[in-house]
């Protein structure tokens, strides 16, 4: 069984230990409400909760062990741990046992946790042992181990490696467990978890055997109502859902299957006892990875296999061994530096980093690359060739055809290797599987397989399946079909929320939430890796120990401020929904009918069921929204803002997880020799290159010529307006090559003769040379505007970045010095005042890509100590006067820290009565407008810049003649 998450599970009986933990208060809070409304058996919290949960309206007074509990929880006004250490109350689940009809009142509980896998053992410890709450737990399953307990069929096994399928809070746990294979199998996984519960004295927190059948929220006391199968009742203020991700199997809907008189197995709900298949025929529907791992065991044995396959998978060699004892204590003992960095990576495991894109390096270097990862087994063909592998369809084909010809290569029988060739789906965009001698099974003369797209199962009769009008006679069948994954799992909670808003209801069309852990009208209930969240492409323990430690984090932080509810808002899961979908959108997932989309079972709403930007990313994201006080949550009665991370374009995120995955520096803190390698390396985000007129050539300064390039569309007739574009690069970096294809495509799409000058750059040459050269620019464009076929009253004065700033002073010049008479300004993104103290610096002072640090940094290495911060030369908000100025754009980007600078220049522009256009592109970053390879939404740039010259300059052939990137 590959990587998956706990099954359902839930227990009882929370004698939680004494807090042996850290910096919180151990009585929290107040057991005010389930008492006193048991008690008196007349509220209407005690009639609510008697009907949530479906029992008799009998509420005893007095009388009993637990009514006598609650009432000296009452007289001391505080339920602590301690008080939950008597025997009384004890919920058996063995029979049933309904408080309510026993008369008895049902326990209160600060936290309720559902599961018993590698989540809920993981919660209880986190909850009991370190928040010092009382934690009840349960479990449909007979013992700890979630999917590792219910998933016992033959093969199956874990295809992230041991040592990082292994939680990693423990130093003790590490050390102390020792694997025996590269890639575990089930039964030593099992061992492991029931290794950890009994290490953590974890068990005795659960009742086994038990299902939640219902969750309600109590909206006026603020408490879970949970009902179990065996009857029973409990009340919690947090409720803790780690019922993982994979734990509710796909129910088989085949015509017939009453009538099969053979064995029948789910491979979920695999029996206990071992299953022999000698002497038997056998069928196996199902060839995910899932399917994969039984088949090759099962042929091993059956005296004939019949594989039922409607899709067949990409699935990768595993690679797997049995570890020494030495290697196994060795591992143990390095686990720390095996392990080192795993967070800060795409998958959460320590992989060679993929290189950015498959489309910039030759066919015999990739097939090169592909052939090195492959022979390491695993994951790393997919996350350590290139990043875009999941993004570009080319680079994908590429890698998806090199898998294909390996599956040829070893699949001899006639016509069986292309059956088994996955063409409907791109690579991984199924869950990839794993395999050690799968396709070569098929090799053997007692495996058969059937395609069911061309041979559809038509029934089962008494004797086997009939598919394609032939029936195949089996004694076993076994059924592969996978999970109503993601959502299934909570949903079959029956958990209703505020105005008895059902999940089921809530998510009919998909689900919703906040960071995929917390639910709008859902208050104090935390989804441990829900959907999405980062899991799916997440090594799952680590997933789950940073889901986990977020939601012990979240109640502590609400205990601690005396509330006791935590909900996240409207406005949050909105946003949340925008990013994850605009994540999912650029990706290649959309084109795979899996269960990543919801695609799996019939009826299920295809969208957004996983979070695909990077685990790091996802990270990186949570932590900001602790850091800014829960933001995007309310914390009693405050509201706390939404973290600025929220706000951004799906794509900048998606740029961001790519360049953490690259491990790129962040820009303060690179030398300057870095910060012009990775200024130069931005243009790989900048998409095709224009097919337009390019003249390269040279403009005097008075230091020497410069080089210059002119851009003009081809089959542009007539004189065109021009552009003198100033790059950006924070005056330090950014050349005429890094911002070639921008200037090509402004020229192409809005009709424009674009000049793009090099400047001199700081440190070498500190101000005021960038601006002396740009202006010097300027007036050679306007002298030799008609060789381009430009036209010199069509004069733009234009720039990115710290080419904004210089294109300001550029106008400024021109209308104090004489120079060329500007038609308009451009002002992209600008840097207007190096000195600006703005809240945009402050809300975005981390960027993305500009931080405020940089932009400090580089604005000094430009002034160089000269002394010149007050001169309008070093920045036109030090002009005396900004009157007579041409009409100016200013674009700014909401994510920006520049932003407000730029925008306070367009005020003052305005004020000084000045042609201004103000607009602020919401959601984007600096630098946006210069990789719209990768950012679509840089068009809006460019159409903003065609609108505006098209009405500053009165001319139609201004107007984008086409939307950029089309
Ligand atoms: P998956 O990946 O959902 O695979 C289920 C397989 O069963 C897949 O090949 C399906 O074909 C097949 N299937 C499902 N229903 C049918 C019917 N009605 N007829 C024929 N074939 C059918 O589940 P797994 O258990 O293999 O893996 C789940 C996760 O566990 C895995 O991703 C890891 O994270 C661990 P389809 O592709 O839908 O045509």
């Amino acid at each position: 069984m590959p990587d998956v998450l706990a099954r359902q599970v839930v227990s009882t009986v929370s004698l939680a230990p004494k807090a042996a933990i850290s910096g919180i208060r151990a009585p929290i809070w107040r057991a005010t409400s389930p008492p006193m409304a048991w008690v008196s058996g007349s509220s209407a919290a005690a009639t609510r909760r008697t009907q949530a949960a479906g029992s008799v309206e009998r509420v005893m007074a007095t009388g009993c062990g637990i009514c006598a509990k609650w009432s000296k929880l009452l007289r001391a006004s505080i339920h602590s741990p301690e008080d939950d250490r008597g025997d009384f109350c004890q919920i058996s689940s063995t029979k049933n046992n309904n408080s309510w009809e026993e008369g008895r009142m049902p326990q209160h509980h600060d936290i309720v946790v559902i599961g018993a896998g590698f989540s809920g053992l993981y919660a209880v410890h986190k909850f009991r042992d370190e928040l010092g709450l009382s934690v009840k737990g349960f479990d449909a399953a007979g013992g700890v181990g979630g999917t590792w307990w219910w998933n016992r069929y033959p093969g199956a096994r874990c295809d992230i490696e041991s040592v990082h399928y292994a939680y990693s809070f423990s130093e003790e746990i590490q050390k102390r467990w020792t694997w025996s294979e590269r890639f575990a199998a089930q039964p030593e996984i099992l061992s492991y978890l029931e290794f950890v519960a009994d290490t953590l004295d974890l068990r005795r927190a659960f009742t086994f055997g038990t299902r939640i059948t219902s969750a309600v929220w109590d909206d006026e006391d603020h408490v879970w109502t949970v009902s179990t199968s065996d009857g029973g009742v409990c009340t919690t203020r947090f409720l803790i859902a780690a019922s993982g991700n994979l734990s509710i199997p796909k129910p088989p809907d085949f015509a017939g299957l009453d009538r099969f008189k053979g064995e029948v197995y789910t491979t979920s709900q695999w029996p206990h006892h071992p299953v022999d298949f000698t002497g038997k025929r056998v069928g196996i529907i199902g060839t995910g990875s899932t399917g994969i791992q039984v088949i090759q065991e099962v042929a091993k044995q059956a005296a004939h296999l019949t594989v039922f396959q409607r899709t067949p998978n990409f699935a990768l060699p595993l690679g797997n061994e049995s570890l020494s004892e030495e290697k196994r204590r060795w591992v143990a003992d390095h686990h720390a530096e095996i392990r080192a960095g795993a967070r800060e990576t795409f998958m959460g495991i320590p992989f060679e980093r993929p290189e950015i894109s498959g489309t910039l390096v030759p066919a015999e270097a990739r097939k090169a690359k592909y052939d090195r990862l492959w022979s390491k087994g695993g994951w790393p063909l997919l996350v350590s060739s290139y990043a875009d592998v999941l993004s570009s369809q080319a680079v994908n084909d590429d890698v998806a055809d090199y898998v294909r010809d390996k599956i040829r290569a070893r699949v001899t029988k006639p016509g069986v290797a292309e059956l088994l060739c996955p063409t409907d789906h791109p690579f991984a965009t199924k869950r990839l599987a794993f395999e050690t001698d799968y396709f070569d099974i098929f090799n053997q003369d007692n495996v058969d397989l059937i395609d069911v797209r061309t041979k559809p199962v038509e029934h089962l009769t008494e004797r086997g399946i009939v598919a394609g009008g032939v029936e195949y006679p089996l004694d076993v069948l076994i059924f592969a079909i996978g999970f109503d994954s993601v959502t299934g799992p909570l949903v079959h909670l029956g958990l209703v929320g505020r105005n008895g808003a059902t999940l089921a209801e809530r998510w009919q069309d998909g689900p919703r939430n906040y960071l995929g852990i917390a639910m709008h009208d859902f208050p104090n209930l935390f989804t441990i890796t829900g959907p999405t969240s980062a899991v799916a492409l997440y090594n799952n323990p680590l997933a789950i120990e940073d889901h986990v430690d977020l939601a012990t984090d979240a109640v502590r932080y609400t205990l601690d401020r005396g509330a006791d509810m935590i909900e996240a808002t409207a406005e949050a899961e909105e946003h949340w929904s925008r990013i994850v979908n605009g994540l999912l959108g650029l990706t290649l997932f959309p084109k795979a009918k899996s269960w990543y989309m919801g695609a799996n079972i019939d009826g299920k709403r295809t969208g957004t069921y996983i979070f695909t930007g990077s685990a790091q990313l996802y990270r990186q994201m949570t932590a900001e929204m602790q850091q800014l006080g829960y933001g995007g949550f309310v914390v009693g009665t405050r509201r706390a803002a939404l973290p600025p991370m929220m706000k951004l374009d799906p794509a900048v995120l998606g740029l961001m997880g790519v360049l953490q995955g690259q491990g790129t520096k962040a820009l303060h803190d690179c030398t300057v020799e870095e910060t012009r390698a990775l200024v130069d390396s931005f243009s790989m985000l900048q998409g095709d290159a224009r097919d337009v007129e390019v003249t390269a050539t040279a403009y005097p300064t008075k230091t020497g010529e410069r080089p210059v390039r002119v851009y003009r569309p081809k089959g542009r007739a007539g004189l065109l307006p021009v552009v003198v574009f100033c790059h950006g690069g924070g005056f330090i970096a950014g050349s005429i090559d890094a911002i070639d294809k921008p200037c090509r495509a402004l020229a192409d799409d809005l009709g424009l003769v674009v000049v793009a000058p090099g400047y001199r750059l700081a440190p070498e040459h500190p101000f005021p040379a960038a601006t002396d050269d740009t202006f010097a620019a300027l007036e050679w464009a306007a002298v030799h505007a008609a060789r381009f076929g430009g036209d010199a009253d069509r004069l733009v004065v234009a720039g990115e970045s710290a080419g904004g700033l210089l294109a300001a002073v550029a106008a400024l010049r021109a209308r104090d010095g004489g120079g060329p008479r500007v038609a308009a300004q451009v002002l992209i993104t600008p840097a207007i005042d190096g000195a600006a103290k703005t809240a945009s610096r402050v809300e975005y002072a981390e960027g993305p890509i500009l931080s405020t640090k940089a932009a400090e940094g580089m604005f000094a290495a430009y002034l160089a100590g000269t002394g010149a911060e007050h001169s309008p030369l070093a920045s036109p908000v030090h002009a005396a006067s900004l009157a007579g100025l041409p009409p100016c754009l200013v674009l700014s980007a909401e994510c920006d820290p520049l932003r407000d600078e730029g925008e306070d220049y367009a005020r003052r522009l305005a004020a000084a009565g000045v042609e201004v256009r103000s607009i602020r592109l919401d959601g984007l970053i600096h630098a946006a407008f210069s990789m719209a390879g990768v950012i679509p939404r840089a068009r809006d740039f460019t159409v903003q810049i065609g609108e505006f010259l098209g009405a500053v300059l009165g001319r139609a052939d201004a107007q984008p003649t086409r939307a950029a990137g089309e």
